[in-house]
């Protein structure tokens, strides 16, 4: 028998003082009563307690580390964990095996599982090439992490369902009495079935949530978690005086999200990254059920200020890692070595996407595509809604209003512009829809909870079934139907858009499917619920590659839903928004958020989805949409009409220039999306990842960075005249310019002014940035343009930036057909080398234009290869242009500048 005193369990006291230390080194809103909070649910309320205080909760719970069975076993840390329940002790095998990178992995499972129910443990997230254990030691010397100080261990073993207690039969009862009514069993509220609303959960397998505490010592900021819409910052959800719902990750459709909300929306990654001021650390914890995170603040044992988080899953195995980075860029690296980095975008999605709910038909189509040349602005993607369908049929077109899809797609494709339609996977039951009828022969549906007939629920067609994706004979199956020849009316021009994929279910619990419904291997949909879009979004890229022979276009799928992992697969949107200031801004710490856990390819629908923009709130979200990485502007069916040129002038001229600049720096895109494939960066980063040691920054979400060398200060609020900038950095060695202006500013605050006009970007002292700046009708059509270089010194007079260029589209560049260059400026030399040998395309551009900012001195003179060059030097904002230097931008050359 355990005694009291071994309640606090000592297992990651333990296993991680072990590892650890070897290691440190519209006005209308949600409607928010259809969403459960952490008190509708059970096993959250089992986990998390909040009638009790947490001293008292420290005590809930009677687990012990078997100290014979803790053993080094190949390299991993083995043991065992007893539970004390009553007169029976539940035996549970704990692993902790450091992974290469400066990875911990900790894991919990039953010893014995039950023979009717295995524990989920989520598979086809992880990068299936982790190098087994290495202790790799590197010393910091100081704590970071500590899982379960507050003794918040919980593991619900699992469990028989009690049968009731059957009634004593008195045989011989006297006379008149009623024989006793069978008695009920005593089971505790919600362990093995659960109401919410009309809906009922038949809990089949009874309790088992798993919860645990973890400490960010010495850390006052934690981020990630997405999808909320709360701060960049987590804040609290505990603490004295606070007590709010936790952080709810369960993939929902959430008509009308209100802001600053903790409640769940459409994807979950379960990724929190600590920053403080010395050291970045994160955890992952690898759970694809409904979780919650409490965040409260707390102190560690010498009374450093930080941060305490409770992690409640409700079913699934325990598997948590423990990312030791120390610095911002080994944590992208480090998660990226476990779930993969961004699937490197074809150009074309790097620019400016014209969506609405619905271009009516092929007419419609034509006209908008003429109002973007008839305008002057370029774009890349037109996008069909679901009304193009026939009676939301997916893969089948509205014969009566796009009778020509080909020829529409190639009428498109002649400007080498591209069309995506929408395909969402609930598929409409119906006996005369080829899909449904493949479907249902081929066993590929979701089950009931009877495991037998095919799960049904209300969508957009009317009664559907939703197909397992889960499972791959169905992704596999899935992935077939984008066959030109099956996907009839398909051209090699048209990419997808999935929608609804949380997945949602107009009339199940929450707007999504029951918990008891069943998947491939009879695992409950309660143990995968926020991998099932992440599985659709897979089976649907997988499709695009698959349709060519060559397999050898990059896809392109936006998804609304997500889990860990989701970046390998395409770009996620933020649902739908609202055509409000609130939500302009909001975009940018919800956008921030994904980016840090590893979705970077994502953004928000530009104008707002729900209501009516004017257009000053358009001209403002064009200019912040055209420095977000996902850029598309899209519009409920009920909105009016928003095509930029609707909004006459001012308007229109301000987002054109908006979606100009956009492709101006497409460049940058494309470079920091590839380098995003090296090291997992977000390419739209939080200042403090780029300043990690200025605490002032760690909370700031208004402004942000892309790639190393431009800050952006989007301007989010109505008739905003001026903003306050913060230009970070060491005064003495820093300087930023202005990127429409050239000026200088030295780190600090500033008052800018911001006419309509004006969104205030700047450049890094210390970047070269290439650009491209001729104006044409779509990416493809800059393909063989020149390059400026735009060169911003630092107070050294040093500046560095790279350039990746493929052939934009294929996956050849993974097979050496890329050339990635370094540029430098430094000793009056500036430089073209090749940073990467192995890159063998040759690319013909030229350089026709070189800017250098901030250069101390007038250069006498500029030569490349003792040729002069001809330049201007304009001594107020102490610049050079160098003129049609006409150097081809794939060879290795260098320009000299006398003083
Ligand atoms: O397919 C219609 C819409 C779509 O336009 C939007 O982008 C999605 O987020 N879809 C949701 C379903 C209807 C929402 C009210």
């Amino acid at each position: 028998m355990l005694e009291k005193s071994s309640i606090r369990l000592p297992l990651l006291v333990v296993g991680l003082l072990f590892v650890v230390t070897t290691f440190i080194a519209l006005t209308e809103a949600v409607d928010s009563s259809k969403f459960k909070t952490c008190n509708d649910l059970s096993f959250c309320k089992r986990n998390r307690r909040v009638d009790i205080t947490d001293a008292a909760q420290m005590s809930l719970y009677k687990h012990q580390i078997v100290a014979d069975s803790v053993q080094l076993k190949d390299g991993r840390l083995v043991g065992e964990i007893v539970e004390q329940d009553g007169e029976v002790d539940h035996v549970l095998s704990f692993e902790i095996r450091a992974i290469a990178n400066g990875i911990l992995r900790f894991r919990v499972l039953e010893k014995s599982p039950l023979a009717n129910k295995k524990r989920y443990q989520v598979q086809d997230v992880l990068l299936d090439d982790i190098n087994p254990f290495q202790l790799d030691v590197y010393v910091a010397g100081e704590l970071a992490m500590s899982a379960n100080s507050r003794g918040l261990f919980h593991f619900e073993h699992m469990r028989n369902k009690p049968l009731p207690p059957q009634p004593i039969p008195n045989p011989n009862p006297p006379e008149g009495e009623e024989p006793p009514a069978p008695q009920q069993p005593v089971v505790p509220e919600g362990m093995w079935e659960e109401r919410f609303q009309s809906h009922h959960d038949s809990k089949p397998h009874g309790p088992m949530s798993i919860g645990m505490d973890i400490k960010f010592v010495g850390s006052q900021h934690v981020y990630g978690i997405p999808e909320h819409t709360t701060s960049l910052a987590l804040r609290n959800t505990r603490g004295e005086g606070i007590n709010e719902n936790p952080y709810r990750l369960y993939n929902l459709d959430v008509f009308e999200y209100e802001l600053d909300k903790t409640m769940a929306l459409y994807g979950a990654v379960p990724l929190m990254i600590s920053h403080d001021t010395k050291k970045t650390v994160a955890l992952f914890w690898l759970n694809a059920a409904e979780t919650f995170i409490d965040v409260s603040d707390s102190k560690d044992d010498k009374n450093v200020p930080s941060k305490d988080t409770h992690w409640i899953s409700e079913t699934g195995a325990m598997d948590v890692f423990f990312l030791t980075g120390p610095t911002p860029m080994e944590i992208f690296k480090q998660y990226a070595s476990l779930t993969g980095t961004t699937a490197l975008p074809q150009l074309f999605s790097l620019g400016y996407h014209q969506c609405r709910w619905n271009y009516k038909d092929e007419n419609d189509v034509k006209q908008v595509d003429e109002g973007f040349d008839s305008n002057n602005i370029p774009y890349d993607v037109i996008w069909l809604d679901i009304e193009h369908t026939d009676g939301k049929r997916y893969f089948t077109w509205d014969k009566a209003n796009f009778p020509t899809p080909d020829a529409m797609q190639k009428s498109i494709a002649i400007k080498h512009r591209k069309m995506v339609t929408i395909i969402d996977p609930h598929i409409k039951r119906d006996n005369n829809y080829y899909i449904h009828s493949q479907a249902t022969s081929n066993n590929h549906y979701v089950k009931k909870a009877d495991g037998v007939s095919d799960y049904e629920g209300w969508c957009w067609p009317g009664s559907s079934s939703y197909l397992d994706f889960t499972n791959p004979v169905v992704r596999n199956w899935w992935a077939e139907q984008f066959a030109y020849d099956k996907y009839i009316g398909s051209t090699p021009t048209l990419y997808v858009w999935n929608d609804m994929n949380e997945p949602s279910v107009f009339d199940g619990p929450e707007v999504s499917m029951h918990k008891d419904a069943l998947h491939h291997g009879s695992v409950e949909h309660r143990d995968l619920h926020n991998m099932y879009g992440y599985y659709y979004h897979m089976a649907t890229a997988d499709g695009l590659v698959k349709r060519n022979s060559d397999q050898n276009d990059r896809p392109f799928v936006l998804s609304r839903a997500f889990f860990a992992g989701s970046q390998r697969i395409g770009a996620i949107w933020t649902g739908d928004n609202a055509a409000q200031w609130s939500h302009l801004k909001v975009a940018n710490p919800m956008l921030l958020s994904l980016g840090l856990a590893g979705i970077t390819f994502s953004g928000a629908d530009v104008g707002g989805f729900f209501g009516n923009p004017d257009g000053e709130l358009m001209a403002r979200w064009y200019q912040a949409g055209a420095f977000q990485p996902f850029f598309r502007g899209h519009a409920h069916l009920d909105a009016k009409r928003r095509e930029p040129w609707l909004f006459g002038e001012p308007y229109l001229s301000v987002m054109r220039s908006a979606i100009q600049q956009r492709y101006s720096f497409l460049p940058l895109w494309y470079t920091i999306f590839y380098q995003n494939t090296l090291n997992g960066a977000p390419t739209m980063r939080p200042l403090w990842v780029e300043f990690p040691s200025d605490a002032n920054l760690f909370a700031v979400e208004s402004e942000y960075m892309i790639g190393s060398a431009l800050l952006v200060h989007p301007v989010v609020e109505q008739g905003q005249k001026q903003v306050k900038v913060i230009l970070p950095g060491d005064a003495a060695k820093q300087q930023w310019f202005d990127i429409d202006t050239n000026k200088m500013y030295k780190p600090g605050q500033y008052d800018v002014d911001t006419p309509l006009q004006k969104i205030p970007v700047y450049q890094r002292g210390g970047s070269i940035v290439a650009k491209k700046e001729r104006l044409r009708r779509s990416s493809y059509q800059m393909r063989d343009d020149p390059y400026t270089l735009k060169v911003a010194l630092n107070t050294d007079q040093v500046a560095t930036g790279e350039l990746f260029m493929d052939d934009e589209h294929s996956f050849n560049y993974k097979k050496g057909q890329y050339q990635y260059r370094q540029f430098r400026y430094e000793n009056g030399q500036l430089t073209s080398k090749s940073l990467d040998t192995k890159g063998t395309f040759k690319p013909v551009n030229t350089v026709e234009r070189i800017v250098v900012l901030g250069i101390n001195n007038k250069p006498s003179a500029i030569s490349y290869a003792d040729k002069p060059l001809q330049f201007e030097y304009d001594k107020s904002l102490s610049s050079v242009v160098i003129r049609k230097p006409d150097l081809p931008i794939s060879s290795d050359w260098t320009i000299n500048f006398k003083f």
